[in-house]
């Protein structure tokens, strides 16, 4: 060996006694009751995390790294204090401060990008990040790692097929231990083994190495790094795990002492001690390494069970980023020139794509001629290039994924459009379980600023799969703004703002209404006309009963109201969340009854919501039961006949009306 690799080599140990070291001292106060007693093993997998981290540039290259990959950060230069008070659910500066487990790294300063539980969700972020850096030609990489359990997830080959095809600069690392949890590989993987696999994306460079051997890693990762300017790579290192799966863990239900002592003799810290001894250095130097790291490891405990547990005032600190902008939408005039929605939302596209060169859109079908189904991003591409408006594969979770991670560099906005509400549900957990709490996990560290836009809604004979409404899920999501606009005007005002909020948003389209022209359309705002989140309208004012409705029902209830001149105050909510709770309030102070109207299943819907609230901190002011009124429990089904049977009719609106105001 040369001499700067020996040096490399012994840096190489030094950092992975420390990580060994920091296990061993997890392990101990996990049982000590100090904050936090759960526990990952790393043993057997350090050398290939620390190693790649020390061939890429610290605070330069990003990295989203798994749980069982410490030996990234810690060859990165991470705060060993800062990692051990995480450990113990301490108020740390980095890694999420106690809102996430132990060994979810997370820190801006290292471009350490926040890691959520769910294994697999990274590969698509790390694409993203990809993406991000390729479009703004830097020539920095990513990293990311995982087990080859995780690989079994759809998101692994959404992530190497859409990184292949875009020719980004990801290094994907598979850790294969041969076990996820209690489940060996032979169960887990066709072939039984992931590289050949991934061998099948053309334009993926694939690696499969013995990630125990300090020559067979540091040789693959001097090949692999330069390669990545010119696109993807793969490498698949055989590692051990050399412990349980976690302290909750019993590996003796599935692993013999037999299989543990044989799989603990080609420990790979043990192997580059004997690799360095045989290039001439001493016994007692590296047991004087040992020491030092043990000493330094002590010292770290002790310093991060000083940092204070958070304070329990702060739970619901940094669900959103900070953003208050003035409404400046202006009232409606009675003009002769009306947009219909779509336009509106198409013209609000361009006014912000023209404005901010960070904002990036996609989605299936969006670029070129076609412009989407329903052509709300139509001549984007031709106006701003295919690179700010390009179309994705099929597929909904690559579209937020990389979307999530497009929008943490800090280089874009994505703005992106899933075709079909419907189709939300494939890529749900990169919205529900990634998107939506990134900023709060990170304990503000992170935020997403990405606008997704969905059709949504019935009345069209769209059969189950093209007439859902989905507010009422994603309510339920915290984290997530979102718009349920019902005029031209609101939807150009409310994408506008939404893109210019630093925090995940999601437009919900009524493609009934895309093209109504009768009360959807409108007068289009100018370009410098915002409507923040939030903020209800009153479609007419009357005094014996409250309406609250949005999308399709709002426009149901104002020809309904308008037509028998009712004495009705008719709330449109804009906005799910936030919703417009004091508007609510003031009118039912005033007429002391209340109708709820939803598109979607009546139960377990988002005005059960406003429901409930109101019947709690409003009984008093209430002459009549609330009445709340949607879709029958069904799937709407495809029949225009059964359609009309499981959606909300004008008639029944009516009665219910007439009903409440006679009560
Ligand atoms: C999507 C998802 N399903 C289940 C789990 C629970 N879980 C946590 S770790 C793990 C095993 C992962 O094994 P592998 O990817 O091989 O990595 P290893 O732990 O062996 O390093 C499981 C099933 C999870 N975190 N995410």
């Amino acid at each position: 060996m040369s001499e700067i690799h020996i040096k490399r080599a012994l840096l190489c140990l030094e950092k992975m006694l420390l990580c060994r070291e920091t296990d061993r001292k997890q392990a101990l106060v996990s049982k000590q009751n100090k904050g936090g007693n759960f526990h990952l093993c790393n043993d057997g997998h350090e050398l290939i995390g620390v190693l790649s981290a020390l061939h890429l540039r610290p605070k330069k290259d990003f990295a989203l790294c798994y749980y069982r990959d410490r030996g990234f950060p810690i060859g990165l230069g991470a705060d060993i204090v800062q990692l051990m008070g995480a450990h113990l659910a301490r108020d740390t500066k980095e890694h999420s401060a106690g809102r996430m487990m132990p060994e979810h790294f997370c820190s801006k300063e290292l471009r350490l990008i926040c890691q959520s539980s769910v294994v697999g969700s990274q590969l698509l972020q790390a694409a993203g990040v990809a993406k991000s850096c390729k479009l703004k030609k830097t020539d920095e990489v990513v990293y990311v790692s995982i087990g080859e359990g995780g690989t079994s997830q759809g998101d692994f080959h959404e992530a190497l097929n859409f990184a292949a095809l875009h020719k980004l600069p990801v290094l994907f690392v598979v850790q294969d231990n041969g076990y996820a949890i209690s489940v060996p590989r032979e169960e887990q993987t066709a072939g039984n083994n992931i590289a050949n696999i991934a061998k099948g994306y053309e334009g993926l460079t694939v690696f499969d190495i013995d990630g125990t051997d300090f020559i067979e890693v540091d040789t693959t990762l001097k090949t692999a790094i330069p390669l990545l300017q010119k696109g993807p790579v793969f490498i698949r290192a055989r590692v051990l795990r050399l412990g349980a799966h976690s302290s909750s863990d019993n590996q003796f239900k599935y692993r013999t002492q037999e299989q543990l002592d044989e799989a603990t003799k080609k420990d790979p810290i043990v192997k580059l001690e004997k690799l360095l001894i045989e290039n001439g250095i001493t016994l007692k130097e590296i047991e004087e390494l040992k020491e030092k790291i043990r000493n330094q490891v002590d010292l770290a405990s002790k310093e991060a069970q000083k940092i204070p547990h958070p304070d329990p005032a702060t739970v619901q600190d940094h669900l959103f980023a900070p953003y208050n902008p003035k409404n400046t939408l202006k009232e409606e005039v009675s003009v002769q020139e009306k947009i219909v929605m779509i336009d509106a939302i198409n013209n609000a596209l361009k006014e912000e794509m023209q404005q901010d060169p960070s904002i990036i859109v996609f989605g299936q079908d969006v670029a070129g001629e076609k412009g989407g189904v329903f052509g709300a991003t139509r001549e984007l591409t031709h106006l701003f290039g295919k690179e700010r408006c390009f179309n994705t594969p099929l597929a909904e979770s690559t579209i937020i994924g990389v979307a999530i991670g497009m929008s943490m560099t800090g280089y874009h906005k994505p703005v992106v459009e899933v075709q079909f509400a419907d189709y939300l549900w494939t890529g749900i957990n990169q919205l529900f379980n990634e998107l939506s709490s990134m900023y709060y996990r990170s304990n503000g560290m992170f935020s997403c600023p990405v606008t997704i836009r969905t059709p949504c809604g019935g009345y069209i004979q769209g059969g189950p799969y093209h007439s859902q409404n989905i507010e009422g899920f994603l309510a339920h999501c915290p984290g997530l703004k979102i718009a349920v606009p019902t005029t031209a005007k609101d939807a150009k005002a409310l994408l506008k703002a939404a893109i210019q909020d630093p925090n995940p948003t999601i437009i919900l389209e009524h493609k009934g209404l895309y093209r109504q022209r009768h009360v959807s359309a409108t007068r289009e705002p100018k370009k410098d006309e915002l409507l923040p989140f939030g903020i209800a309208q009153k479609l007419h004012h009357g005094e014996k009963l409250t309406v609250v409705s949005y999308q399709m029902m709002s426009v149901m209830a104002l020809d309904i109201i308008q037509k028998h001149s009712l004495d009705v105050d008719l709330i449109d909510l804009r906005t799910c969340v936030p919703y417009d709770i004091e508007m609510i309030k003031e009118s039912v102070k005033k007429t002391g009854k209340l109708l709820l109207l939803q598109e979607a299943a009546k139960e377990h819907g988002f005005m059960a919501e406003i429901a409930a609230r109101l019947s709690e901190e409003l009984f008093e002011y209430l002459d009549a039961p609330i009445k709340r009124m949607g879709a029958k429990e069904c799937p709407v089904p495809y029949s225009k006949i059964l359609e009309n049977a499981a959606l909300p009719q004008p008639q029944e609106i009516e009665e219910a009306i007439l009903k409440l105001l006679r009560y």
